[in-house]
């Protein structure tokens, strides 16, 4: 691409690609690149800047540091500059920037061998620069350039984190303070306001950095304030009145003393390695962090060591960004395949093009459903921006418009079941589309095998998917009951089947025979009944008959089920071949201990409500709340009034904040298991 053409034309092409984006960015809050193609674009150029120093401008975005303010608000001439920040985006640029600062300090004859750092982290927000006069807010800008931000004021002070006077209990309260730091919105609230955009048939914000970039600059802060926004201080812009404390460190801790929120996430190291080990634990905390962070800050503690190494064009020596892999990548979406669910939803998957972005190489992402692909307008061919953050099933972000192939034809729903050639259907007022094969459709008779041997069904080892597939193309397994039927020898002469692990299956059907009732209940796959509806329902009817016969009134009476649940529930066991898959897995030899019925669930831990939050040091969430729910438990996701016990682990967050204001009972895993056992 680049070496047909010259380096100015290159150069001109970047510069006009980087303004488009910026405008886009900055002015639209409207990405249409993500932040690593971006920095690619901006790296290329200033590379070819550094060889042909001839071509640089006045224009060229790499010599100014951010976007444009917008003539809505009122300029604001920072008092002092507002710095930019260098990155780094492995580790061996944070070691040239260490070793930069090293040598900068060696040559002003600083002994050390260590250099100490501050670590923060990176929030993905928006840069402000709030000024205090005698105490009070006066002023709240945007960044701007650097130079010239925006007057955002009245918005800023609608955001309850940032105090409007500063408290007297500091020892000092200078005369005039700026502080700087990120303005950003929570995923929580980013979500909500999500929801409500959908509600109102609203354009949606593609991540929260833009969700708050859209609150900030409202015109009429009546809205900005509805968007809870947050705030958290990075460092300071003009003082008078009061001395700066002799370490960043010291710095924040004086900011928090005068009200000024400061993440609690942060630390001072050693050298590089702390910082590495700081980065290293923070990326495994990233995604249990409440708000989005795109790296983290290393910035040389001592204030003095600061002004010794002074700043670069505009950005300083003594601090840099390391970067954590980019969340989110561009790549071609070559095709869109229809699955077939157990219940027969279709839901639309994007094939990729491969590309590597949060850790790992991505060639799908769901698109959720036929609205979610009509709404985001995504089509075969396109552009598009991919998402993958934590472990969660990558996404698309959204379509680059200026990159659709003409004629790009506008995605439908088959009619057709593209499995088994059933018609499709689709609720009116549901999102999902589904396909009315029922166990006749072989998609959902995979899944409906799957989901019967799973782990917390009848948990039947050895039973995977690639086995599943064999089982139902081949023809030799049509229901669960079926499954009990098959013999090592049938096993084995299966593709990839050898006899010991064909005998594994056996054993483990063998063993997946002794269940409990819920677990039976769970493993059918009614639809809407989940394991906590199982256990109701077997806590309730005591026996599996009583509850094949129940109407969908006496299934009322059931804590917990509503017209919807009992309506399926009676459907699913009104169908004659359900019935008898039910009695062909009784004569197989599928048991468990019936019981009498009980009008609360059993255990002593009837009527309490639980919360877990962080990280258990042996339970997995999943498993802490089957153990409570076993025990007759309820495990809810917030805290409130009306909770128990907060079940506490590492780094847990604001439910464990919420748990000490009400006086609620925290406990930890150990005392849990002690509970259990009780
Ligand atoms: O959390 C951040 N986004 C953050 C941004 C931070 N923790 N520290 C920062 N430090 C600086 C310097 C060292 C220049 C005072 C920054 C930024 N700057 C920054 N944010 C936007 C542009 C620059």
């Amino acid at each position: 691409m680049a070496s047909a053409k010259s380096p100015a034309q290159r150069v001109r092409r970047l510069r006009d690609e980087i303004a488009q984006a910026d405008n886009n960015y900055y002015l639209l809050d409207r990405p249409t690149l993500p932040d690593a193609e971006y920095d690619r674009l901006m790296r290329e150029l200033q590379v070819l800047e550094a060889e042909h120093p001839e071509l640089i401008t006045a224009e060229s975005p790499t010599q100014r540091v951010g976007g444009t303010a917008s003539r809505a608000f009122r300029q604001s001439r920072h008092a002092a500059p507002m710095l930019s920040l260098n990155n780094a985006l492995n580790e061996a640029e944070v070691a040239a920037f260490d070793a930069r600062a090293r040598d900068g300090l060696a040559r002003a004859r600083e002994e050390l061998n260590e250099v100490e750092y501050a670590c923060e982290l990176k929030f993905d927000g928006l840069a402000v620069n709030l000024r205090y006069e005698n105490g009070e807010l006066a002023l709240g800008a945007t960044r701007g350039d650097g130079a010239v931000g925006e007057d955002v004021t009245a918005n800023i002070r609608t955001i309850r984190a940032i105090p409007l006077r500063l408290h007297a209990r500091a020892r000092v309260v200078p005369t005039v303070l700026e502080v700087r730091g990120e303005v950003m919105m929570f995923k929580r609230e980013f979500e909500r306001l999500n929801e409500r955009q959908r509600a109102k048939d609203e354009r949606e914000y593609s991540n929260p950095r833009n969700a708050a970039a859209g609150a900030l600059r409202q015109l009429d802060p009546r809205i900005t304030a509805e968007r809870s926004l947050r705030f958290f201080a990075y460092g300071l812009g003009e003082m008078q009145g009061a001395s700066e404390p002799p370490t960043h460190s010291d710095l924040l801790d004086w900011l928090v003393a005068l009200g000024i929120p400061v993440a609690r996430e942060r630390e001072v190291a050693n050298g590089i390695a702390g910082c590495l080990q700081f980065y290293q634990a923070v990326a495994q905390r990233r995604a249990s962090l409440p708000y989005e962070i795109d790296g983290v800050v290393y910035r040389v503690n001592s204030r003095a060591q600061q002004q010794l190494l002074g700043f670069v064009s505009r950005a300083p020596r003594f601090a840099i960004a390391h970067k954590f892999p980019a969340q989110e990548a561009v790549t071609q979406l070559v095709g869109i395949e229809i699955q077939v669910g157990r219940t027969g939803a279709l839901t639309p998957v994007a094939r990729l093009a491969p590309v590597f972005v949060g850790g790992v190489t991505v060639t799908n992402a769901t698109l959720h459903n036929e609205d979610e692909v009509r709404r985001k307008d995504v089509r075969i061919g396109d552009t598009v921006i991919v998402r993958r953050a934590g472990d969660v099933i990558p996404e698309i972000v959204a379509v680059v418009p200026e990159r659709r192939p003409p004629n790009a034809p506008i995605f439908t729903m088959p009619a057709l079941c593209p499995v088994c050639g059933s018609h499709v259907y689709r609720e009116e007022g549901e999102a999902v589309a589904r396909c009315t094969g029922g166990l006749v459709c072989a998609a959902q008779r995979k899944q409906a095998l799957l989901h019967f041997a799973s782990r917390r069904a009848l948990d039947v080892e050895g039973l995977g998917d690639k086995l599943v597939d064999q089982l139902v193309d081949q023809g030799v397994v049509a229901t669960p009951a079926d499954l009990f039927k098959l013999g090592v020898g049938a096993l084995a002469a299966l593709d990839r089947m050898a006899e010991k692990s064909a005998a594994n299956v056996v054993a483990g059907l063998a063993r997946a025979r002794t269940t409990t009732l819920p677990r039976f209940i769970y493993a059918l796959g009614i639809r809407n009944v989940g394991e906590s509806t199982a256990r109701d329902l077997a806590h309730h009817f005591g026996k599996l008959d009583a509850i094949i016969s129940a109407t969908e009134d006496e299934l009322l009476q059931v804590s917990d089920v509503g017209p919807i649940v009992a309506a399926s529930i009676a459907r699913f066991f009104s169908e004659s071949h359900n019935r008898e898959v039910v009695e062909q897995l009784r004569a197989a030899g599928v048991h468990w201990p019936e019981s009498a019925p009980t009008r609360a669930p059993p255990g002593r831990f009837a009527t309490k409500t639980f919360v877990i939050t962080g990280t258990l040091p042996t339970l997995k969430r999943e498993d802490a709340k089957a153990m409570i729910e076993d025990a007759g438990g309820k495990v809810a996701g917030s805290v409130s009034t009306k909770t128990d016990y907060v079940v506490a682990g590492e780094d847990a967050g604001s439910k464990l904040a919420k748990a000490t204001a009400l006086g609620v009972t925290i406990i930890d895993e150990a005392q849990l298991q002690k509970l259990l056992v009780q």
